[in-house]
């Protein structure tokens, strides 16, 4: 299984721990891109609160912009790919300390999926759900027509993953890892913000990172 056989010559540390340092040397090498599908791929740790993910094709993957708003989306890829793409290189960091730099995205920015939908005056909050029917993610509005919030259909220079939360996962820069939820398949606008998964599980709403929670490390959010 792509020279794991070399792990016989490391010692120490947890499975996750040796897999990554195992990996590293053969990523760089591998150019189909499979080693990706492992644990701990480029220095990422792959988080999901559900046990499975229905797999969505390019063609029946949808992306609805609903709530309070003119008129309500139902966006496929190729509707996505047609509209301005935003390209951002920046640091990928975990509440629980984990840090993936200079990671590149790029995708379309949820500010411009808003003003396409046309905003009702009524709405002062969006709410972000996932493909797995579980997870969910918020901000208030000012926070999501920030030009670093995307819909990321691109990372790291090729289309998302599945692992990584493909076809289109939310990207939130500025923010801890978690507001960037994976398999984004809603998007709700809503009067008032409707806290997300780690949100009802004591996580800032606001998380900032360097200014909201900080570091839990004995969580896994
Ligand atoms: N749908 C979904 N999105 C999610 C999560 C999750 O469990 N489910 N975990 C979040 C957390 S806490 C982090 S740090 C990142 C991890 O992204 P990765 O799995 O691509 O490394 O995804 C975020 N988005
Ligand atoms: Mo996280």
């Amino acid at each position: 299984m792509l020279g794991l056989g070399a792990a016989g010559i490391v010692t120490g540390g947890s499975l996750a721990d040796r897999l990554g340092r195992v990996l590293a040397p053969v990523q760089s090498r591998d150019p189909t891109g499979l080693t990706g599908l492992l644990p701990a791929g480029g220095g990422f740790r792959y988080y999901s609160v559900t046990a499975s993910v229905p797999v969505r094709t390019a063609a029946d993957y949808r992306l609805t912009v609903t709530g309070l708003v003119e008129r309500p989306l139902s966006l496929t890829l190729g509707d996505l790919a047609g509209m301005p793409q935003t390209s951002l290189v920046r640091d990928f960091q975990c509440v629980t300390g984990w840090r993936v730099r200079n990671v590149a995205w790029s995708g379309v920015r949820v500010a411009q999926l808003l003003e396409t939908a046309g905003v009702l005056p009524r709405a002062s909050a969006v709410a972000f759900g996932s493909l797995d029917g579980t997870y969910t993610e918020s901000l208030t509005l000012d926070q999501a027509r920030r030009p670093d919030v995307i819909a990321a259909g691109s990372m790291q220079g090729g289309p998302v993953t599945v692992e990584h939360g493909g076809p289109v996962r939310l990207y939130v820069a500025p923010m801890y890892g978690y507001k960037s939820l994976k398999w984004l398949d809603r998007i709700e606008l809503t009067a008032a913000v409707q806290p997300g998964y780690w949100e009802r599980r004591d996580y800032d709403v606001d998380a900032w990172v360097g200014r909201s929670n900080g570091r839990q490390d004995d969580r896994t959010g």
